[in-house]
């Protein structure tokens, strides 16, 4: 009878009706006649979720009959972004869902509307983890992510008097219909506590170590499904919540002393309620560790208890079934923790838990920035997890071993390679933990790889030089090029005659005999400027400005860091307004009427303790303020910064972008996506010679990027000269900084422009700031020329089939995983 009841649900247009107006009335208690936007998202989104959980359910039992090795993505962000229009785009039923909902009197895209952006990350790390999901989805491997279950985002970024201030991003609040919570998925995880020595193991002749007293939480498991687009697979990711080990101690309880009876559970529950907001900044926080801990002890304990299901794996071929990754060091402590769980749970000697360890993890590197790089001081994880600190030991004594064996006499190089920095107090570097315990490293652009083996990690990579490779990172094209610019794509499937790019992004190569062609780029121009005009209506209604959509839109979005180098932007925004005033005053009519109207988009988030990031937002405001209220100015400048970028913010961003830019200092940023994305959307770069704008500018060719500046090396020569060599600053931006100095802008920012004199200038922007003046006057006089602009930009997304993180998830597959696809046929 059960397998009976067990048939699919209909996916016509009037049983799609049926499914949300129930779920209306019963999954959400709402009576029917009252209606309102935001139950029919949540019914809607609903009633995907259950054709969802049909395929992942299919999906989850096949691949396990078929028993396939499995990837694990131990990721402590991940920036969804929403989920509605993906689903119903992998699942083929957008069409459906959209007369369905038509007929009730609603429109997707206003539905799409009411969905609130999850706050589980918090910059290109989370983001690039969300879009692997898609493509392992899709590209039919068994994978799994795992993460933590915030209840606060990040932050909502607002703007108030012309600063950054922070608000909870409570993203919860109105519930997520996307998960599943799993009361019967919990683990017990335990943190604090001693150590007792118990004799010896009689099997392995190890010291046995029991780990008593400490505190114990449950970590339980919500689940979201992640489906492949066109496939019946459909992955899980699976992310954890804290809970108290009891709900209330009975003791205190009968005591009559009710607070102290729930103080307990008080003190567990915060543990995943909020995100630390840094990015390229370890935190260095307590609550940090314990959240990292909290997340991979019941990871792990999830991924064993999976693999020892079936009575025929053995503990010693689990690398042939597991794959784990670690997205940078934040999950590192996983190495320590499936250490004592081989060890101390399944009662394993040393060698073999070693080799199980070491073959089943891989770590990727995310950044060359030394306040990155995750330290946690010793004390600390004595205090908290002291077993883990005994195995840290272990580890490192065995590996500083196999070093003085190879390099007799170089303590130097032991120093250096050590698990513990021999400071005060002690520190454990988690980035030396993860390369020792894995098997592969790997960076995310050719460049950055480059960096870790030559600069960040030369010992370690000369020990092992395999162990080292680089995957350039990639971005899901289907979420942005086919949902977050439909009309693009629709004259892009047009001219191709196929919507097979889709799945295949080297097909776009084929525009490129078509560019110059006056009918595809009109209707390319089309596509654009309606993108544009969406936009502007945006812009209108978040910040009040009104903007032309014929001006050229300038798009500067990413979080605000030092050497993202925002602040050179809009230093070079302050120039080319003082620029229009001198040349009205000159009446130099000729070259002002040469001037390309621009409207220079910012947005980003700083992190709340990072006072220059923030003051770089206050002075984009006051030069906002300025230039956007003089009338002289009219439509040759605008300058714009919109509150609180997030992923689906970004979709409407990208596809109205003219020109973009990416003008870090060379050497700091790893890779960057968005610079992909904006070039699959047909907006040029203004780039730095930094991270994948190298590879990018290699497949798109020179002619098609506007690059400037000092490259990795010479950046590497000025950092080490810059106490004693004091070059003459550039007229233009010592002009721009006096008149800043002279409160032209309002405050003064004496401590930004303190930050660029000659000695001071880290990030170059001194030194870069004449060649990326010289870079946009390039760029107007290209823009002037719209075949001419139009024909780089159809160019340049023909030729990015490369960033596509399909070709990205497939290079893990091989070279790290040794994993390969498995699909679910679906029945009928
Ligand atoms: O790899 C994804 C993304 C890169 O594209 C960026 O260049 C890089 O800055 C970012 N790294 C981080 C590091 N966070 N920590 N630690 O977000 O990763």
């Amino acid at each position: 009878l059960w397998k009976l009841m067990c048939t699919y649900l209909p996916c016509d247009v009037l049983s799609l009706q049926k499914s949300i107006v129930q779920h209306v009335e019963y999954t959400l208690a709402r009576r029917r006649y009252k209606k309102d936007k935001g139950s029919f998202y949540q019914a809607t989104a609903v009633s995907v979720r259950d054709r969802l959980i049909e395929r992942w359910t299919d999906t989850q039992q096949y691949l396990s009959s078929k028993d396939t090795k499995r990837v694990y993505y131990l990721s402590l962000e991940y920036l969804l972004g929403r989920n509605l229009q993906n689903a119903m785009s992998c699942l083929a039923l957008r069409n459906r869902y959209a007369a369905a909902l038509e007929e009730l009197g609603y429109k997707l895209e206003e539905l799409t509307e009411e969905e609130r952006d999850p706050g589980l990350g918090s910059g290109g790390l989370g983001r690039l983890a969300s879009c692997f999901l898609d493509s392992l989805a899709t590209l039919n491997y068994a994978a799994w992510g795992y993460g933590i279950r915030y209840k606060y985002g990040m932050f909502e970024q607002r703007l108030i008097g012309r600063a950054q201030a922070e608000f909870p991003d409570f993203w919860l609040k109105e519930g997520y219909p996307w998960e599943v919570e799993r009361p019967d998925v919990q683990y017990l995880v335990k943190m604090y506590g001693q150590l007792e020595e118990d004799g010896k193991d009689p099997v392995t002749g190890r010291p046995r170590v029991n780990w008593v007293g400490g505190e114990d939480v449950i970590a339980e498991g919500f689940d979201i499904p992640v489906p492949g687009f066109h496939t019946w697979n459909t992955n899980n990711l699976r992310l954890w919540t804290s809970k108290a080990s009891c709900e209330f101690n009975l003791g205190s309880f009968n005591d009559g002393q009710y607070y102290a009876a729930i103080g307990e559970k008080e003190r567990s529950e915060p543990l995943t309620s909020v995100l630390y907001p840094c990015d390229n900044n370890a935190p260095g926080k307590e609550l940090r560790l314990r959240q990292q801990y909290f997340y991979v002890s019941a990871t792990l304990q999830d991924i064993l208890r999976r693999y020892k299901k079936r009575p025929e794996h053995s503990l010693l071929d689990l690398p042939r079934k597991v794959a784990i990754q670690l997205n940078e060091t934040h999950p590192a402590i996983a190495i320590p923790e499936f250490m004592r769980l081989l060890l101390d749970e399944e009662c394993l000697g040393w060698k073999e838990a070693w080799h199980i360890t070491q073959n089943t993890f891989a770590y990727t590197n995310h950044t060359v920035m030394p306040e990155a790089l995750e330290v946690w001081p010793l004390p600390l994880m004595e205090q908290l997890l002291p077993r883990h600190l005994t195995i840290i030991y272990e580890i490192n004594h065995h590996f500083l071993g196999e070093v003085r064996a190879r390099w007799p006499a170089d303590q130097g190089r032991v120093a250096r390679m050590s698990i513990i920095e021999e400071s005060e107090p002690k520190l454990i570097k988690m980035a030396h933990l993860a390369i020792i315990g894995c098997h592969r490293v790997n960076g995310v652009a050719q460049v950055h790889t480059g960096l870790l083996c030559s600069s960040l990690f030369p010992d370690f990579y000369e020990m092992w030089p395999q162990k080292f490779v680089n995957i350039t990172n990639g971005v899901n094209h289907r979420r942005w090029m086919l949902q977050a610019n439909p009309a693009m794509s629709a004259v892009i499937s047009k001219w191709l005659g196929t919507h097979d790019w889709i799945h295949d992004l080297g097909l776009l190569a084929r525009l490129k005999d078509l560019s110059s062609n006056p009918e595809l780029q009109r209707d390319w121009q089309e596509a654009k400027m309606y993108n544009k005009r969406k936009l502007a209506d945006f812009i209108k209604r978040e910040c009040g400005i009104v903007v032309n959509a014929a001006a050229m839109f300038d798009v500067h979005v990413k979080r605000i860091h030092e050497y993202k180098r925002q602040l050179m932007n809009i230093l070079g925004v302050a120039y080319r307004y003082l620029r229009i005033l001198s040349l009205q005053q000159e009446g130099n009519t000729e070259a002002l009427g040469q001037m390309v109207p621009r409207v220079v988009i910012f947005a980003g988030k700083a992190a709340p303790n990072y006072f220059v990031a923030k003051d770089v937002i206050k002075l984009v405001l006051a030069v906002a303020g300025r230039v956007n209220n003089d009338a002289r100015i009219g439509d040759l400048l605008k300058v714009v910064f919109i509150p609180n970028y997030n992923v689906s913010m970004a979709e409407l961003i990208i596809p109205g972008t003219d020109v973009s830019q990416h003008i870090s200092t060379a050497g700091f940023e790893a890779s960057g996506t968005s610079n992909m994305k904006f070039c699959m959307n047909g907006s040029l770069l203004l780039g730095s010679r930094d991270g994948a704008n190298l590879e990018i500018e290699q497949s798109i060719g020179k002619d098609n990027m506007f690059m400037f500046g000092a490259n990795t090396k010479e950046v590497d020569q000025l950092r080490r000269t810059i106490n004693f060599r004091k070059p003459q600053m550039d007229g233009r931006l010592r002009w721009v900084l006096e008149e800043i100095l002279s409160g032209r802008f309002g405050a003064t920012f004496h401590d930004l422009v303190n930050s660029l004199q000659p000695g001071n200038d880290g990030y170059m922007v001194g030194h870069d700031f004449g060649s990326y003046l010289e870079a946009n006057e390039v760029v107007d006089s290209i823009f002037k020329n719209p075949p001419a602009w139009t024909t780089k930009c159809i160019d340049s997304c023909a030729s990015m089939s490369r960033f596509s993180s399909d070709r990205c998830i497939r290079e893990y597959a091989e070279k790290i995983w040794q994993v390969v696809p498995h699909q679910f046929k679906p029945p009928g």
